[in-house]
């Protein structure tokens, strides 16, 4: 069967391309969800595109991907700083997840340096721009063909 990928973003992500260009790039949301499936589908893989500014639509999104999809790229944008919950339903879902970030959030405020989403993902990408998902979906798709 197809693997199946969700990538699933957070706060403010909706407004990408629409403001701060320097920091986030020029490339709105619906561009990366299109750029994101044409990619998919050169690996024979599925990819399901969500967003929601909402942290608790974000933990329900985790529960209701169990059983439907074998791995998630989060973009949680400013919830990856806060959210104990969003940790907690990654660890307790045992779904595959890669933390994902447009901006290298190493090289900004101190405050963005701390990731609770990293204590529970495989691994992170982070710096790279729109670019980001499409490196992400390889690698989860090496990481599940791997682990599977
Ligand atoms: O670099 C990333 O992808 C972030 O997850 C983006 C979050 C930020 O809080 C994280 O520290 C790093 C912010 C997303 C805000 O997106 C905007 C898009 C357009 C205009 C303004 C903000």
């Amino acid at each position: 069967m197809k693997k199946s990928l969700l990538i699933l973003n957070g706060p403010n992500l909706n407004l990408l391309g629409t403001r701060q260009p320097e920091i986030y790039g020029s490339t709105t949301l619906a561009d990366i969800q299109s750029s994101c499936e044409t990619h998919a589908k050169t690996l024979g893989i599925k990819v399901t595109f969500d967003q929601s500014n909402h942290e608790g639509a974000l933990v329900d999104a985790f529960h209701a991907a169990r059983g439907t999809h074998d791995g998630v790229i989060l973009n949680a944008g400013a919830y990856t700083h806060t959210s104990i919950a969003l940790m907690d339903a990654i660890n307790a879902t045992e779904i595959p997840t890669i933390e994902l970030h447009l901006s290298n959030i190493h090289a900004r405020e101190a405050f963005r340096h701390q990731s609770y989403v990293s204590r529970a993902a495989v691994g992170l990408i982070c710096g790279f721009g729109a670019a980001g998902y499409a490196l992400a979906i390889t690698a989860m798709n090496d990481y599940l063909g791997n682990a599977t």
